[in-house]
């Protein structure tokens, strides 16, 4: 039987470019959705293992320990460099172990992972079942040239199988959920979501606070929109596919009576894309006495008055709002198809029934400026959001901000082979530009003045950090002078 691993790689030491860390309450759906679809079609020697919060050392450890014959590897943008580094790490151990790559990242640059790694397969898109039919391949049961969706070599030609990449899965509701018995401790590695998720914690009452640990459901794949700075549409298809409320509410009983889960968060790009299905998510939830909180993400476009009600109802208590920007200019280049209008009222809406709306914004996309910024401020004071996220435009590869960074000149299809993180988009502005922006927008609440006090109280801050840190520095420099100079020991140096 073919012993098979998923692996999740170690999360990428941000702290090298200068950010935090980036943590995260609760894993990912995909690898365990593969598993699950292959225990379902009995490949039963399947194991995840998750070393987002590992060191490597444990990482090497654990492969010492559970070789096998196919290692599948998630690769994302960010996470991209580790991802490569795990190749090595598995040819040590051993040589002919079938390596597979999948994700967002792989899925766009295959071509580049082919030419420079020492892999066997990349799986273009969604998973499941092209990751079934080439596990197929590998035991002898079908020819290659019938597992559509992947990519490999061939001598020095990179070949491509496309002839169903399209041909995602139809009903969504055929898969089976992703976290069962056999997995559920993956959930032990991740921390309890008050420390990662202030701002939702502090809503919650103690029952579902006492339970720490927080669930991800995905409940629809694709989106029929395509944002410049996005690339789901790509990797999922434009058609929206979705789940019936039934098999989601049976999803969240399951995690609710077998494991105890009350705080769940819908990862989909945009749940409500179709405010009926949500409405009936809703209700589901409600007759069976389902007792939890959940938040969302969606587009302002699809919110209606019904479906706010009956979200509050079943016991949302918080929900993102992909707005962008409130310059109409920025929003029509970034190809966003969304009114001003329809944001406010998504924000009035929402407000009524005190379901805590809060936007995510992009600071830095083509065209921004310091109007279109003023134009956010603007339309963050009509809604007033108790917080904002705000975010640095970044460049993936597969998006159109990507072809249009790469026809500017500013990132070529190399940069992928580094290990930094996705590039923040400095084409028109400095990154201290931008980052002056988000400030704004961060405390659009405060008024000029505030703000500059504000400004002036973080650089005095600042100030008094590098005077503490070279300080030490030096302290620590003379000490060691001193103590070569004169030969005296620790101890003594200090009480002198
Ligand atoms: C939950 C989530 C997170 C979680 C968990 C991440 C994870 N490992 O899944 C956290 C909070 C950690 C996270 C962080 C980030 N995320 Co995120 N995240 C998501 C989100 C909303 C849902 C993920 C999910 O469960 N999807 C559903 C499952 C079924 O899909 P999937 O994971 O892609 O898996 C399928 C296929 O990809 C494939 N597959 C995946 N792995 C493998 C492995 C093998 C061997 C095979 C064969 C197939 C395969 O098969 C699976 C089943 O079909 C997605 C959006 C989305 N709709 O997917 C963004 C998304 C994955 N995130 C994204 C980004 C940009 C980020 C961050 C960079 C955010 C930031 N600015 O800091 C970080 C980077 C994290 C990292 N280490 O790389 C982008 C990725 C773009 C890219 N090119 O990499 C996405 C696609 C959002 C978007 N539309 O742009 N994220
Ligand atoms: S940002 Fe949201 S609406 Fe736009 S293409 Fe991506 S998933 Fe769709």
């Amino acid at each position: 039987m073919t012993k098979i691993l998923l692996i999740n790689p170690p999360l990428l030491d941000q702290t090298k470019y200068k950010k935090p860390p980036l943590l995260s309450a609760t894993p990912g759906t995909g690898l365990s959705y593969l598993y699950s679809f292959l225990k379902k079609n009995n490949f039963n020697d399947c194991k995840i293992y998750d070393f987002y919060f590992d060191d490597w050392k444990y990482v090497n450890d654990t492969l010492n320990k559970e070789m096998a014959d196919v290692i599948g590897i998630t690769c994302l943008t960010e996470g991209r460099a580790n991802a490569f580094k795990l190749i090595s790490m598995i040819r040590k151990i051993k040589r002919n172990t079938i390596i597979i790559f999948g994700g967002h990242h792989s899925t766009y640059m295959y071509d580049q992972i082919l030419v420079n790694y020492d892999i066997d397969y990349i799986i273009l898109g969604e998973g499941e079942v092209k990751l079934l039919n080439l596990l197929r391949h590998i035991e002898g049961k079908i020819p290659l040239n019938l597992v559509d969706g992947i990519a490999y070599k061939k001598g020095r030609s990179i070949i491509k199988n496309m002839g169903n990449l399209h041909n995602y899965i139809d009903n969504l509701d055929d898969l089976p959920f992703p976290f069962s018995e056999e997995q559920i401790e993956i959930f032990d590695k991740y921390p309890d979501f008050e420390k990662i998720r202030h701002f939702e914690a502090k809503k919650l009452s103690e029952n579902i606070y006492k339970h720490k640990k927080m669930i991800s459901l995905v409940t629809s794949r694709g989106c029929p929109f395509n944002c410049q700075f996005c690339s789901s549409t790509l990797f999922w298809g434009k058609k929206w596919r979705y789940r019936t409320p039934e098999n989601i509410a049976d999803e969240i009983e399951y995690y609710y009576k077998k494991f105890g889960f009350r705080y769940f968060n819908f990862a989909d790009d945009a749940f409500t894309i179709i405010p009926k299905r949500s409405i009936g998510i809703c209700k589901e939830i409600i007759n069976r006495n389902l007792k939890i909180k959940f938040d969302c993400t969606t587009r302002s476009d699809r919110i209606t008055d019904e479906l706010a009600m009956w979200l509050k109802k079943a016991g949302c208590i918080q929900i993102a709002l992909g707005v962008e920007s409130g310059s109409k200019k920025i929003l029509k280049t970034i190809n966003k198809n969304l009114s001003i209008n329809s944001i406010i009222k998504a924000f009035n809406i929402l407000n009524k029934y005190n379901l805590d709306p809060y936007p995510l914004l992009m600071v830095g996309n083509p065209g921004d400026s310091r109007e279109t910024i003023k134009k956010t401020i603007s339309l963050l004071r009509i809604i007033k959001p108790n917080r904002v996220a705000v975010s640095i435009t970044m460049v993936f590869p597969g998006t159109e901000l990507f072809d249009l960074a790469m026809k500017q000149g500013f990132i070529d299809r190399d940069y992928w082979l580094s290990e930094k993180p996705p590039p923040f988009y400095t084409f028109e502005h400095s990154l201290k530009k931008l980052r002056k922006w988000s400030f704004e927008i961060y405390n659009y609440k405060k008024t000029k003045y505030q703000l500059k006090t504000l400004k002036l109280k973080k650089k005095s801050i600042r100030i008094i950090k590098f005077v503490i840190r070279n300080t030490f520095k030096n302290y620590n420099k003379i000490r060691e002078y001193v103590k070569i100079r004169f030969g005296i020991k620790k101890n003594e140096m200090i009480y002198q």
